[in-house]
């Protein structure tokens, strides 16, 4: 059905998911965006407001993984019951999408949000900044076809120098990324991140908890729309968010805010770690066997890249790990939902699910 929707572009609406919503939106159905996931509970927000909303049984039944549910950032087909909740009954399929393995030996898959244009990956300048957890942060936006930023913040707890050797650590890891250092307190750098901001475009906060991930959406509204809390004297955060949740600014960007995360998995990762580790990938290119793994060939071009400091040893070596752990959680995966325990999706099923309920 066909259904116009002006006003939704400026929350990010554009003609590829309107296309998507004239397949799959069943007559009576809207189009509204969720802003909100909290244990089985949805808010959706269309031009008029947001309201709180659930999924239908028959969705329920049509799903066959936790990443077919709705996530924050998607956009769904609703019916409005009354002027204050809605159902929804399909998810329009995700145009990028930042997911994760939770942390531990389990195999559950988790959407954290979707449909995603820019990830802040936001690392304090002081106690909560590493290199490593960086490169997973990038490969897992890489991944799920959203763009990057590096945000350091809390630029007021260190020096000039020490800031500097941080930037310079990323930058000798091979990373490109832009890096924008900022402090909520002093309000320095913030002006980069407002110049980054695109109306009807949405943004995502990612980082371990305390770096000032709330603080930083409080400080562009201008309020104090979300709760923040105070870091332990190690700089460990209190995981004081607990639900994602999308706000819209004056200014007509959207951010996601996502509570803390310090360890997370990657699965199914290969394009995300091309991208991340594209030095690397291009070296291959010139080893003699296409199917070089870089330990002890005849013709290798990486081995000697390290060798020689063209590649920095760290770098290459959390490559190694991050497609080890990726291949091995896609194969534990496999062999789980063999077994007929289905949990998650090593993809963005949305598209699936939704077209199963025609
Ligand atoms: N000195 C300094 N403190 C900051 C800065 N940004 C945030 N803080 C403080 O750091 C603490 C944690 O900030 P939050 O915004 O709650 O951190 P968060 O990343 O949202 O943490 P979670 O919700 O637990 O994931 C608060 O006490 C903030 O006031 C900064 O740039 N400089
Ligand atoms: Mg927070
Ligand atoms: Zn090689």
């Amino acid at each position: 059905m066909k259904i116009t929707s002006m006003d939704l572009s400026e929350l990010g609406l554009d003609l590829w998911f309107q296309n998507q919503a004239d397949e799959l939106c069943q007559p009576g159905q809207r189009i509204a965006r969720v802003t909100a996931v909290d244990r089985g509970w949805y808010v959706v927000r269309n031009e008029e407001g947001e309201v709180p909303a659930r999924t239908t049984g028959r969705f329920l039944n049509s799903t066959d993984s936790t990443m077919d549910m709705p996530c924050v950032g998607d956009w769904v087909c609703v019916n409005y019951d009354s002027e204050n909740s809605a159902t929804i009954h399909a998810v329009l399929p995700r145009r990028s999408y930042l997911h994760r393995k939770s942390a531990g030996k389990n195999v559950e898959m988790q959407m954290i949000a979707a449909n995603i244009d820019v990830a802040f990956i936001v690392q304090s300048c002081h106690y909560d900044f590493n290199v490593a957890r960086l490169e997973r942060y990038l490969v897992m936006a890489g991944e799920g076809h959203v763009a990057s930023v590096l945000v350091l913040t809390k630029t007021d707890l260190v020096s000039a120098e020490d800031l500097e050797q941080l930037i310079a650590a990323i930058r000798g890891a091979g990373i490109s990324t832009r890096i924008i250092a900022l402090s909520n307190v002093t309000g320095a750098g913030l002006d980069q991140v407002i110049e980054l901001m695109g109306p009807g475009k949405t943004y995502c906060l990612l980082g371990s908890s305390g770096v000032g991930k709330s603080t930083l959406i409080n400080r562009l509204t201008g309020q104090d729309t979300l709760k923040t809390g105070t870091v332990s004297d190690s700089g460990e955060g209190r995981h004081t968010t607990v639900r994602r949740q999308l706000i819209v600014l004056e200014q007509g960007a959207m951010f996601v805010d996502t509570p803390g995360m310090r360890e997370f998995g990657l699965f199914g990762a290969t394009e995300g770690i091309g991208e991340c580790f594209d030095d690397i990938r291009e070296l291959a290119l010139s080893c003699r066997f296409s199917n070089c793994s870089h330990t002890n060939e005849p013709g290798c071009a990486v081995l000697p890249a390290i060798a020689g400091g063209d590649l920095p040893s760290e770098h290459y070596g959390n490559y190694v790990k991050l497609k080890k752990e990726s291949d091995l959680n896609v194969t534990a995966y496999a062999e789980k939902r063999k077994k007929g325990k289905p949990s998650g999706n090593a993809g963005h099923s949305a598209t699936k699910q939704t077209k199963k309920q025609k």
